[in-house]
């Protein structure tokens, strides 16, 4: 019996499971992605009626500051054990040596959690889900994960682009910090409420889009630079500091980046979870900036489960540039 359970489990695993019935989020919520629409906080009590003052703190950070701080997420011993795995899976990886710095630190690994279970309990820790799932207001699942051995020294940006829902801006990064991480280190920055400057991306695409060469480049470079500029012209830029097994969850608006690195060979061991709410779909930067040439089509995925919980079926991890 066991033998056959096991071999139905590792049978579902591979074919990918397609949940029949649409999940139910574990918190009682509003409509989808209630938390963007126009005054979002003051119909935080009406919906989250049965929620612990944490959780409606959270919330509410989410909604007016654009981030919230979850402190010790997850067990200092969980962050062991998931870089324990980060190190095995090194040692096994072929390609690894050209993501591979003079210092011996990797730029990117995609989509860890996919083998990674610690990585898994760390994304759906109850204390993170809740807030998910209360924003989106169906269950949040996740879609992609990149971990990180150092900063990625990535310039102020937002990550809506290149998740782009439809609708749009149902999307949350998680990150965790798998260390403490020391100010030399390029600790992730932000700008506090720049997820509410509004930067029309379809008329920067529109602009753009009859320009030789990369338009789409074009099109994210000038949006990201109008989006830096407006923030440092009216908002003030802080890092965060984050201790080993705290997380911060941002909203799809929030312009961060990644700090530089101020002392050679400093690790800034992380991870960041990408989520979706289930049966999204979602779509890139072509059809943010230029539907014209990249309409919207029908798109479904499949589903893996982590006990109650999903996650998007992606392929095997790989080692990939920091851009
Ligand atoms: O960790 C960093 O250095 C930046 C990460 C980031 O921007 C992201 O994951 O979206
Ligand atoms: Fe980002």
């Amino acid at each position: 019996v066991l033998q056959r359970s096991l071999l139905s489990i590792l049978k579902s695993a591979v074919r990918g499971n397609v949940p029949k019935e649409p999940l139910i989020a574990s918190q009682p919520t509003g409509p989808l992605g209630w938390f963007l629409e126009a005054h979002a906080s003051q119909k935080l009590d009406s919906i989250v009626k049965h929620g612990t003052p944490e959780l409606q703190q959270h919330c509410l950070n989410i909604i007016e500051k654009g981030f919230t701080v979850v402190s010790q997420a997850i067990s200092r011993g969980l962050c062991d054990r998931i870089w324990r795995d980060f190190l095995l899976h090194v040692a096994g990886a072929g390609d690894e040596s050209k993501f591979r710095d003079e210092d011996g630190l990797h730029s990117r690994l995609c989509n860890f959690h996919g083998v990674c279970m610690g990585m898994r309990e760390a994304a759906f820790e109850p204390r993170i889900t809740q807030i998910l799932d209360t924003l989106f207001g169906v269950e949040a699942c996740i879609y992609s994960s990149l971990t990180f051995e150092k900063s990625t020294q990535q310039f102020t940006h937002r990550d809506c682009p290149f998740f782009y829902t439809q609708p749009e801006d149902l999307f949350f990064g998680v990150w965790f910090a798998l260390e403490d991480v020391m100010p030399y280190a390029g600790p992730l920055f932000y700008y506090e409420g720049g997820h509410m400057i509004d930067v029309d991306g379809k008329e920067i695409g529109r602009r753009n889009a009859g320009k030789h060469g990369d338009p789409l480049g074009e099109c994210f470079d000038e949006y990201t630079k109008t989006i830096h500029q407006e923030c440092e012209k009216n908002l003030k830029r802080r890092t965060l500091e984050l201790k080993k097994g705290d997380a911060v969850i941002w909203h799809p608006r929030l312009p961060h980046g990644g700090s530089q690195i101020e002392k050679k060979a400093a690790t800034r061991r992380s991870m960041v979870l990408h989520y979706i709410p289930v049966h999204i779909p979602l779509y890139g930067i072509g059809e943010f900036f230029l539907p014209q040439f990249n309409p919207i089509k029908p798109k479904t995925f499949n589903y893996l489960e982590h006990g109650e919980r999903h996650f998007v079926q992606q392929g095997h991890p790989h080692f990939d540039v920091n851009y």
